[in-house]
């Protein structure tokens, strides 16, 4: 995607956003970090807040990656582990922060471009009962750390622990 068409489909969807005030499912804050190098995945927080009745996450696609999936990050003693979560569960009133380091994130698989502080990239959610929503993912320096090491720690940790 070129782009002045990213720029127009960014505004498109802020027009939306602005227009969906009876939606019961609220996502702020999308952000995701930039990428160093050729690593092959992203990561991207969000802040959702269920108005509505339960419901779930089933699942996520973008332009910016050819997968996405909704991950979750557990110690397991000294090992940080990551998995992928077939669906995250939304209870009616709950709202989930998502936060660099700790718990559910939504993993960015397979970039099509490194990620650019910056950037936009679109971003549809697909929940059981509000259905898809899509949203603009703004990408930002979340302090990594900038010892050699943590970025590939990452990728690593997903390489292997996709056999769920
Ligand atoms: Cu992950």
């Amino acid at each position: 995607m070129t782009k002045p068409l990213m720029h127009a489909f960014a505004l498109t969807l802020l027009l939306l956003a602005g227009a969906s005030h009876a939606q019961s499912i609220l996502i702020d804050k999308a952000v995701a970090r930039a990428t160093v190098g050729k690593m092959p995945n992203g990561a991207a927080f969000l802040q959702i807040e269920n108005k509505g009745a339960d419901d779930v996450l089933l699942s996520g696609s973008s332009p910016a990656s050819s997968k996405v999936e909704i991950h979750t990050m557990s110690m397991d003693g000294n090992v940080m582990k990551m998995r992928a979560l077939e669906q995250l569960e939304l209870k009616a009133g709950q709202k989930i922060d998502m936060k660099p380091g700790n718990g559910v994130h939504i993993m960015l698989m397979g970039l099509k471009k490194p990620l650019a502080a910056g950037d936009k990239f679109p971003l549809t959610l697909n929940f059981r009962k509000a259905g898809k929503v899509e949203i603009s993912v703004e990408v930002a320096e979340m302090g990594m750390p900038m010892k050699k090491g943590d970025g590939d720690m990452h990728d690593h940790d997903h390489h292997h622990h996709h056999d769920h």
